[in-house]
């Protein structure tokens, strides 16, 4: 809630901004700059001044309008102003804002003479050239333009973690190669499993005499090496991700793994702790009186604090210092505890493989049923199985079935929820079928009220078992719509229905807090790998890392039942 002068401040500079692109009356535009700078610099809080009921007009430039928005933010923590001018420009707008050597006054021009949005739209109309036909630019500030957006995007991008496990897990085996690099461990966020990474921290345990710093640098992906000494490195890779090197000894590997590893505000709040017990930590070891007492393993550490070992997933100060505490650890989920996946598509529609294929490579990833779930009908470019094709595809998994052994093949569909929170298939096809998913493909821009209405709706649906990526984000492409998430849980706990977490890297959906919530209100979550292909199983082990991040257990996890126990949990008799 933004109560602070700097945050007024800023709230009144981005509506200046705004108006400006707009282009209102510069008188206004100027009233509002002069506020920001006004309230921006105060000495004393405007929050205390208006507690104390003195008149804000009393500020220079600050007259009856404006005194009231300072206390409509003050008080509800937004301003209907700067809601009104959002709604009226496009929201990426300000993204642009954020370019260097981009003022208002030029967004506004390449708004109104090339319809640029976008920060993407922006670097395409410089590169295309179009930017110096634009009155007040030139030949030169489209270059600058370009390269700007290029240090932009570089800096604030992240990778996401599948993208960056084919780089790590590429760079981690070349340096075990290396004579004498006896560990090579990843940290990080990238230990964390967090959604996204910005950059590889890499631990190594060397002999000194290694050349492991030196030939870190020659790793044919390096472009640029950014720093090197006799113990550390960082570097940039060509794909634009930055790895940070460390090589440590062995006595101090497990308080370097802890201190990299992070995160920060975990590590700050170990840290207090040590500090309240007399203890030093810091990424040599554990002192007291500059006598080192722990730090060869992570758990040792831990220990040195009078805490059990904290997994690393769990790291994020959110509360896992306090239960650590108390001995309640959770015991996270891992890989070996999925018994099948709910989610997988063939050749019917828009997969790769053949119903047989996918029932084989489930197989081999120890599953002991798999549940077929096609597009419906109404996502036509995916081919979606209308009810004729899904009930031939119910024939045929009940051949295989009666063929197959070791594994059971679930008659399933993923079937779109209609706008108004209608099913895309009829009852009489539904009826058939083991289990259903249900996703929501279109329509992402409803209102919060509207989206969980529909959500809600459909899982009101007799057949309704299980909802598919519960917020239909993209990682870094699309924002996940807005719905309440807590009454959708708590509908699911209420129906005897499931919330997924799909363990495709582009989704990681549901996110982990909402994973918490799922544990909290008691419904289970099956993480499953939408498989297009034989091969995307691989990626239930990013779907694992989230719900590990979300403090999910094995029991909190609905495809970690036996088939028996599953069907029981899945044919509940609806009235
Ligand atoms: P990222 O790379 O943005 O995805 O996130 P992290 O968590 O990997 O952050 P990074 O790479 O900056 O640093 C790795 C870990 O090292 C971080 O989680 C905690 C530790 N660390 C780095 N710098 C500091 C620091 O100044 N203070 C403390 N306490 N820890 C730090
Ligand atoms: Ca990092
Ligand atoms: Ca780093």
């Amino acid at each position: 809630m933004p109560k602070h002068n700097a945050d007024i401040a800023i709230i009144f500079e981005e509506i200046a901004d705004l108006l400006e692109i707009q282009g209102a009356n510069p008188f206004r535009i100027r009233a509002y700059r002069n506020a920001a700078r006004v309230v921006g610099e105060l000495s004393q809080e405007v929050s205390q001044l208006l507690e104390k009921g003195d008149d804000l007009t009393r500020l220079p430039g600050i007259g009856n309008d404006l005194a009231s928005k300072i206390k409509e933010i003050v008080v509800s923590g937004y301003c209907g102003l700067l809601e009104r001018l959002h709604a009226e420009l496009p929201p990426a707008i300000t993204e642009l804002l954020k370019i260097p050597g981009l003022g208002p006054k030029r967004v506004k021009a390449l708004y109104h003479d090339l319809d640029v949005q976008t920060v993407e739209q922006l670097y395409r109309a410089a590169r295309d050239g179009r930017i110096r036909a634009v009155p007040g630019f030139g030949e030169k500030t489209e270059n600058n333009i370009l390269q700007a957006i290029e240090a932009h995007t570089h800096q604030s991008q992240r990778f996401k973690l599948a993208v960056a496990a084919q780089y790590a897990e590429a760079l981690q085996k070349f340096l075990l190669a290396i004579p004498g690099a006896a560990q090579v461990t990843l940290a990080g966020s990238y230990r964390r499993m967090r959604e996204t990474v910005g950059d590889l921290d890499i631990l190594i345990v060397a002999s000194t005499s290694s050349p492991v710093v030196q030939r870190f640098t020659t790793y044919d992906e390096v472009v640029e090496i950014l720093s090197a000494g006799a113990t550390r490195a960082s570097v940039m890779l060509k794909c634009g991700l930055q790895v940070d090197l460390r090589v440590v000894k062995e006595e101090s590997y497990g308080a370097a793994l802890h201190y990299f590893t992070g995160s920060r505000a975990h590590n700050i709040a170990i840290r207090r702790i040590a500090q309240k017990k007399g203890l030093k930590i810091n990424e040599y070891g554990v002192f007291r009186n500059n006598i080192r007492i722990a730090g060869k393993s992570e758990a040792s550490v831990y220990a040195a604090v009078g805490l059990p070992y904290i997994p690393p997933e769990l790291r994020e100060n959110r509360g896992e210092i306090v239960i650590a505490k108390t001995g309640q650890l959770p015991r996270l989920v891992e890989q070996t505890d999925l018994r099948g996946d709910l989610h997988a598509h063939t050749k019917a529609t828009d997969g790769h493989n053949t119903l047989r294929e996918m029932a084989l490579a489930g197989l081999s990833h120890g599953f002991e049923y798999l549940a077929i779930t096609e597009h419906s009908r109404r996502l036509v470019f995916t081919h979606g199985l209308d009810p004729l094709r899904l009930m031939q595809q119910c024939d045929e998994i009940d051949q295989l079935n009666a063929e197959l052994k070791g594994i059971t093949l679930l008659k399933s569909i993923e079937v779109d929820i209609l706008e108004d929170g209608n099913l895309d298939l009829p009852d009489s096809a539904l009826a058939r079928l083991d289990l259903v998913v249900g996703a929501v493909h279109s329509n992402f821009n409803l209102s919060r009220a509207r989206q969980t209405e529909r959500i809600l709706r459909a899982m009101q649906h007799r057949y309704f078992t299980l909802l598919a990526h519960p917020t239909g984000r993209l990682l870094q492409r699309r924002a996940p719509y807005d719905v309440d998430m807590l009454r959708i849980i708590r509908e699911a706990r209420k129906r005897g229905c499931f919330l997924e977490l799909n363990a495709h890297p582009e989704r990681l959906d549901l996110l982990d807090t909402h994973c918490q919530m799922a544990k909290e209100e008691g419904v289970l979550v099956s993480i499953n790998s939408d498989a297009h292909s034989i091969y995307d199983f691989s990626n239930l082990r990013f779907g694992i890392g989230q719900a590990r991040r979300g403090w999910l257990e094995k029991q909190d996890v609905l495809n970690s039942r036996s088939l028996k126990q599953l069907r029981l949990l899945i044919n509940r008799t609806m009235s």
